[in-house]
């Protein structure tokens, strides 16, 4: 298994081959502690999904990064950068939300992510995930499961009986990159006790992010954030002009507003 010490090399070129690399020893033991501590603090007051999709047994942390600090570091971690900067070049952070699956939830329906983009298929990946497991995964809690190889599926073909789907078993300070044409979905809970994962997904700069970031996270909180996060979440560019304010750098506005 790859470790947060491989290359942006070995780790991009794996998830191209694959449709999914797992990669161990992304996040300290600090780290996780004080991330799960947090998100316990917010998921007392997230309500369960609203959907089958959202899952009705399970809680969902969206603007992330409004409401806690503990994946700023997660966010713009050198591999993670060096592996979206040779799969997607040009990026912003699309939807990162922290997913609580509580027991009794149901398997989700596998979908790939970037089926929200009307692009015709095939296309090059303008989609890459990262599943961030705050609990140890099992196929019995509800790990993300996947079908191998489905990121090389003919446009059109949607999962069937027969197919593989695995679960992604890992312990927390692993980290699953997937790309967005890879057919997955959150598992089944079958035990009495919940999952939490945080889910950093990243799309291409060109493309809206399913999460309007320059809305969810107000612009107080983003002026306190390294710059690379700044841009991330929105204040930024995609050459020459996408993203423009006013005729400006969209991070000529942040100093301004709340
Ligand atoms: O929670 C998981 O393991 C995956 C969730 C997912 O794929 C989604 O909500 O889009």
């Amino acid at each position: 298994m790859p470790a947060a010490t491989s290359t942006g090399q070995d780790v991009a070129q794996r998830l191209l081959d694959d449709g999914y690399v797992i990669v161990s020893g992304m996040m300290s033991a600090a780290g996780l502690q004080s991330a799960a501590a947090d998100l316990g603090r917010v998921l007392a007051s997230v309500p369960t999904g609203r959907n089958p999709f959202e899952g009705l047994d399970t809680q969902r942390v969206y603007a992330l990064f409004a409401k806690t600090r503990t994946f700023d570091r997660a966010a713009v971690h050198p591999l993670l950068l060096d592996v979206l900067d040779r799969v997607l070049g040009h990026y912003q952070l699309s939807a990162p939300v922290g997913i609580c699956i509580g027991p009794g939830e149901q398997a989700q329906i596998l979908h790939r992510d970037d089926a929200v983009y009307p692009l015709p298929q095939p296309c090059p990946p303008v989609v890459v995930n990262t599943m961030w497991p705050l609990d140890e995964f099992t196929a019995e809690n509800g790990a993300t499961r996947f079908i191998p190889g489905s990121h090389r599926w003919e446009p059109g073909r949607r999962p069937a009986a027969g197919d593989p789907v695995l679960p992604a078993t890992m312990s927390p300070g692993s980290v699953m990159f997937y790309l967005g044409s890879l057919w997955h979905g959150g598992g089944a809970n079958r035990t009495a006790r919940p999952r939490l994962g945080v889910i950093l997904e990243y799309a291409a700069a060109w493309l809206r992010p399913q999460e309007n970031q320059c809305l969810a996270v107000p612009r107080s909180v983003v002026r306190q954030l390294p710059e690379r996060l700044q841009e991330l979440l929105g204040y930024n560019i995609y050459p020459p002009f996408l993203g423009y304010v006013d005729g400006v750098h969209p991070r000529k506005v942040l100093p301004a507003g709340d």
